[in-house]
């Protein structure tokens, strides 16, 4: 009979493996545990709800009218957190400015959080799984101060621990704090998420290739000539192209099969659709400690200075070999742009 090791006995267990944490990152991670049982009840009910982005018209125990699933899913995260006293500030998708917590409440917390809650969620009404991703960095302003943005714009490098939740045909956590890269899986019959990928180690090598090709029109050319690569009949290609539409599906599959997913500046993204400090960084940190790559197309995802909350930055992210082979192909055809 197989032991079943739960989210909450695996984190005491690594405990001595969180930097500076004297229990303070463990509860963070139950924190975002409980939440995330929570967002994936109302997700996996989002089916019953006439209109997923607006007001569903169902109204909950409390007689409330049930908020769309990803202010919900919002505002669940911030509840969460604000409980904490180890978190003094957060940053999210949902919200323009960081959410400062009250320090005279006791959050004289050494950390702070940054999320996209529920992304994807345009794919929740065609039931396309979807995910919430986070970040979580010490805080670099004085303890017992309220947060600043300067909290918020370290490096990808600084991060303590990151992780993401993939709400799919199960749902699953998967985090790292700088240790590798392990993934439960949510047993709802007994609501626990219990360890179900130990040791998470993404392929260096993969024959999956995930980006929106309606948008090749847009790309450079470097990047038109390694989907074309992709394409051809050679050295165990043509590679198959799978593309979710749903950022945290697409990296958890090739975590796991191996594969590579990017999201190019075009003409019409500049710098790309997805965003520095709470999507790119957190999978890349992930990403990077299963053994794969993150880059922008030159630099490495980490090392970028964020300057502003929600900027955005181009994405290439996945088996080594196949972030590696993208950059020959960027170098080659654009230079050193
Ligand atoms: P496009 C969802 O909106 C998202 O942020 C990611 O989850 C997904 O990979 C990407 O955008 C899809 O964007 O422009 O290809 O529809």
């Amino acid at each position: 009979m197989k032991k079943v090791v739960t989210l909450g006995q695996f984190i005491v267990k690594k405990q001595e493996d969180f930097p500076y944490a004297t229990g303070e990152l463990s509860n963070l991670l139950s924190a975002l545990r409980l939440a995330s049982k929570i967002v994936s009840r109302e997700v996996n009910k989002a089916g019953l709800v006439d209109d997923i982005r607006g007001a569903s018209g169902v109204t909950n125990i409390q007689g409330e009218t049930q908020m769309k699933l990803d202010d919900y899913a919002n505002m669940e995260f911030i509840n969460s957190m604000m409980a904490q006293e180890e978190i003094c500030g957060m940053a999210s998708e949902e919200d323009d400015d960081i959410i400062v917590f009250d320090t005279e409440e006791g959050h004289n917390g050494k950390y702070v959080l940054l999320i996209d809650p529920l992304d994807g969620s345009s794919n929740i009404n065609v039931n396309v799984s979807i995910g919430t991703i986070f970040s979580i960095y010490r805080r670099v302003s004085p303890v017992g101060t309220k947060a600043v943005l300067e909290d918020f714009f370290q490096k990808g490098r600084e991060q303590v621990a990151a992780g993401y939740v993939v709400y799919g045909s199960s749902t699953m956590m998967v985090f790292t704090t700088g240790n590798g890269v392990n993934g439960f899986t949510y047993d709802s019959s007994i609501g626990t998420f219990c360890l179900s990928h130990p040791n998470m180690q993404m392929p260096v090598d993969g024959s999956i290739y995930s980006v929106n090709e309606g948008n090749y029109r847009y790309f450079s050319d470097g990047v038109k000539k390694y989907i074309k690569y992709c394409q051809e009949e050679d050295e165990g290609r043509p590679y198959a192209a799978r593309y979710i539409g749903s950022l945290v599906a697409d990296f958890h599959r090739n975590l796991i099969k191996g594969g590579i997913y990017f999201y190019p500046a075009s003409g019409m993204s500049p710098k790309g659709k997805l965003r520095l400090l709470y999507e790119n960084n957190p999978l890349a940190f992930i990403a990077e400690q299963a053994g794969g790559m993150a880059t922008d197309g030159r630099q490495a995802i980490l090392d970028l200075q964020p300057t502003e909350l929600h900027e955005r930055c181009p994405l290439f992210i996945g088996s080594k070999n196949m972030v590696e082979k993208v950059h020959e192909f960027i170098a080659l055809y654009d230079g050193d742009a």
